[in-house]
């Protein structure tokens, strides 16, 4: 079977969407840094929407920073991939052009630094997960011990992290009186815009105060709510993508149809006309999403670790599990603000979860949980305490995390941890530890924790009641209780 190139592309069936310009007429305005699926189903198509209604200027550039894989999947087919579109037995297929070079910084962090500093590049995208950020994700701080970001300070010119070839493009910018470019961080972050900046500015004063200053002054960094589900592709999704388009694609894209992009609108470089929703205030939005779509999502995948359910729509489909997401759903919403409809959104979400074809492994969604609870869980947890709300379902959400990070589930498999942040923690508690002991350790864990949960013995005591119920009765016992007792 051909594999998927421009040459390839009238080799499509018409069913299957394809760019409708000239590539070759494209010049690139983008550059994206985390080249991961996330990207190629949510920005990378809505910028395809602009390049079909006529845009030229804003190809995207995308690079990964550590790993080659994507790269070398789409290099051979000219940067081209299959978005695969999927709801029950629905499948839409399109092919997308925006990507028009793939990069690997490590391969040639010179290759990176110079599409960076090009003129043309008026904004720079990302989703660098959580923990590409080098935050102290409590305190929203650098976290200066962070060996690459040490290597960083050292190494301007083959930096390891973000912040590394961010600071180093906007010094060479500035040397040669290039504009700087805008910085869209499109990670689920809350005030994503302002952590980034502030994030920057904090790495660049290690080394030069005038950078520092420079950037606090002189780059946009506006912040945006970014939405879509996309699992991780897997041989067999490229197996059904290869059969209905005739091509083989070594790396395409599934993903649900619902897509949203709530963005703070403040380019000063110019944008692209993406059809998205714009802003003066994204935190409503972002707080809702965060809250009630990926509070849920890190709930259902530690009730997935921790009964061996492998997908969301598994965890949804167990009448126990989906009773408790929707009381934890209307227990999150009292912290939402008050223009937030949050009604439909979580009619629509538990439709978005019920969505089988998507088939969203609950392991996906628990990797680098350590880095996720603080914004999804946690952060309501403080508003709800702060209001003097009660909050069994949130704490309750959060145990299951913790009970998630035990050494087996409830069968007795053992679990793996997919979390470095965490893994990396000295202080972690030994396998079979008590509840008490566990409780206290997790609450030890500052970065995640913060200084004040921790002082709070009620907190602690509400914490290892429910994680002695979940560990002695079962998951779906304890939740049974807790439900009975809530009324
Ligand atoms: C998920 C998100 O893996 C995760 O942590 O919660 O990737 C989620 O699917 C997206 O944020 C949906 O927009």
């Amino acid at each position: 079977m051909p594999r998927l190139s421009d040459a390839t592309l009238p080799l499509l069936p018409s069913t299957v969407a394809r760019p409708d310009y000239d590539r070759t007429t494209l010049t690139p305005g983008i550059v994206h840094l985390g080249l991961g699926a996330f990207h190629r189903a949510h920005q990378a198509l809505y910028t395809e929407d602009c390049l079909n209604a006529g845009a030229r200027d804003w190809a995207i550039t995308a690079a990964s920073l550590r790993s080659s894989a994507t790269r070398n999947a789409l290099e051979p087919q000219d940067n081209l991939y299959t978005i695969a579109l999927r709801d029950g037995s629905e499948t839409t297929l399109r092919v997308v052009g925006a990507i028009t070079k793939t990069l690997v910084a490590p391969d040639n962090p010179a290759a990176l630094l110079q599409a960076l500093t090009a003129p043309s590049t008026r904004i720079v995208t990302l989703t660098i997960t959580e923990k590409g950020y080098c935050a102290n994700i409590a305190t929203r701080n650098l976290n200066t011990q962070d060996p690459d970001i040490l290597h960083d300070t050292q190494n301007p010119d083959s930096p390891r992290t973000a912040l590394g070839y961010l600071a180093t493009a906007i010094a060479r910018r500035r040397a040669a009186g290039v504009t700087p470019f805008t910085l869209l961080s499109c990670d689920n972050l809350p005030a994503n815009g302002v952590l980034l900046h502030t994030l920057l500015t904090q790495f660049a004063a290690l080394t030069d105060p005038a950078l520092a200053r420079h950037i606090e002054t002189a780059v946009a960094s506006p912040a945006c709510m970014v939405d879509r589900i996309v699992p991780a592709t897997t041989d067999a999704d490229r197996a059904t993508v290869a059969t209905a388009t005739g091509l083989t694609d070594a790396w395409p894209v599934m993903a649900e149809p619902f897509g949203q992009w709530v963005i703070e609108d403040h380019f000063p470089t110019g944008r692209p006309d993406w059809q998205a929703e714009y802003t003066t205030d994204v935190a409503p939005f972002e707080a809702m999403k965060l809250r009630l779509l990926n509070g849920a999502h890190s709930t259902i995948a530690a009730f997935g670790r921790i009964t061996g359910r492998e997908t969301v729509a598994q965890v949804m489909a167990d009448p126990t599990a989906r009773a408790f997401i929707i009381r934890f759903w209307a227990e999150i919403a009292a912290t939402l603000a008050p223009s937030i409809d949050w009604q439909p959104y979580i009619a629509r979400l538990t439709a978005r979860f019920d969505n089988t074809a998507l088939n969203h492994k609950t392991a996906q969604i628990a990797t680098d949980a350590s880095q996720k609870v603080s914004q999804r869980i946690l952060a309501p947890l403080h508003d709800l305490r702060n209001a003097q709300k009660p909050t069994p379902c949130t704490t309750f959400a959060l145990v299951a995390w913790l009970r998630s990070c035990d050494a087996a589930d409830e069968q007795g498999q053992p679990l793996t941890l997919n979390d470095p942040v965490l893994t990396a923690w000295h202080a972690r508690p030994p396998a079979g530890a008590s509840a008490a002991e566990t409780v206290r350790a997790f609450l030890g864990f500052t970065p995640v924790f913060g200084t004040t949960l921790p002082h709070d013995e009620t907190f602690a005591a509400d914490l290892t009641a429910a994680l002695t119920a979940i560990r002695t009765q079962g998951l779906t016992q304890a939740i049974r209780v807790l439900l009975a007792t809530q009324g």
